[in-house]
């Protein structure tokens, strides 16, 4: 059988550190990858490395984004798929861009980290690195790739990126995709569960990176408490053109006058306010209850089921395509890369 060629992308993060002879942490070499772990050479698959600068993932900027994306699209035709070895602190927030900035993806980017270096002997590292490799190299009986998507695989789960949130700072089971099943669970066997793992380029459309980014967006977490005068200057913001509105339960909202009133002026100005539940899981129904309602009526767009991460990655990528007022709200609304369940 054909060997797969698997491209890993090294940008940072807790999974790229070793320990040296002094016992001090310092960059792990993902060139000497097959001497380090001689398990890989039984996966029967090329391994190449390229590797960006790294960083703490916290440091991560919407650049590179682009970098990384542009790095996956300069290689896309020489490789069968991609394992992204990065940070696991803003990963599903790369994650979920990359989703997007990658147009017609028809191969496996696989996204991975670790809790522990992986120069420590209980390092969660060495098997999410593997099994990612796993992943991105694997085909099915007519030799198509098992997972053509943007993914995000840890301890034992391969999740669909633009999905998932870093839920825990402690637990090695670090990430969590509450409103969708896992694309694939790994035990003795690795299991694919065909039927959520999302197919989008059938078509023989070449890859395309879209990359500018519009960064003039801010989260605003609702909380009970939060004042007229907070919420009046971040919506003040100068050049502001996009808010993700974190709200409570299925998207609700205080219903005082000045609350709606400081929404109502933002939305007149032409900034799209898109709300999502600040609850790990579930979805936004604003017309559940008057506290939903009022937002609906005053050009509130609904994000449904979409994390965080996937409302800002996306909010910044519409807003760079030039998207605004109905346009943009459809978009937002819609699912366009499995990132909603709507
Ligand atoms: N601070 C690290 C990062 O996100 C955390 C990790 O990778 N576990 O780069």
């Amino acid at each position: 059988m054909k060997k797969a060629s698997i491209l890993i992308i090294y940008t940072g993060g807790t999974i790229g550190m070793r320990r040296n002879a002094n016992g001090t942490l310092v960059p792990f070499d993902f060139n000497t990858i097959e001497q380090e772990f001689p398990a890989v050479r039984n996966l029967n698959v090329d391994i190449s490395v390229c590797k960006m600068e790294a960083i703490d993932s916290s440091n991560v900027t919407p650049e590179r984004w682009s970098e990384l994306a542009h790095i996956i699209a300069d290689n896309y035709a020489n490789y069968d798929g991609f394992v992204v070895l990065h940070g696991t602190d803003t990963m599903s927030y790369t994650a979920s861009a990359l989703s997007f900035m990658l147009d017609n993806l028809a191969k496996p980017v696989i996204f991975t980290g670790s809790q522990i270096p992986m120069g420590i002997l209980r390092t969660d590292g060495r098997e999410n690195l593997i099994t990612a490799i796993e992943i991105a190299s694997a085909t099915d009986e007519n030799g198509a790739p098992m997972v053509p998507e943007v993914a995000l695989y840890f301890q034992n789960r391969l999740f669909r990126a633009n999905r998932t949130s870093k839920h825990s700072a402690e637990a090695l089971s670090a990430f969590e995709s509450r409103n969708l099943a896992p694309l694939a669970e790994v035990g003795v066997n690795i299991k694919y569960n065909n039927t959520v793992i999302y197919r989008a380029a059938q078509s023989n459309e070449p890859l395309r990176v879209f990359d500018r980014m519009n960064d003039k967006v801010i989260v605003v977490k609702l909380f009970p408490g939060l004042s007229c005068e907070s919420l009046r200057a971040m919506l003040s913001i100068e050049g502001l053109q996009g808010v993700v509105l974190e709200t409570f339960g299925t998207g609700n909202a205080p219903t005082a006058k000045w609350f709606v009133e400081i929404l109502q002026d933002a939305i007149s100005r032409g900034i799209a306010v898109v709300n999502i539940t600040q609850c790990q899981g579930g979805a936004v129904a604003m017309n559940l209850y008057e506290t939903g309602r009022q937002l609906q009526d005053i050009g509130v767009i609904s994000g449904y089921d979409m994390t965080t991460e996937a409302a800002v990655t996306k909010l910044m990528w519409l807003l760079g395509k030039g998207l605004s007022g109905e346009a943009l709200a459809e978009a937002m609304s819609q699912t366009l890369r499995g990132e909603l369940s709507n």
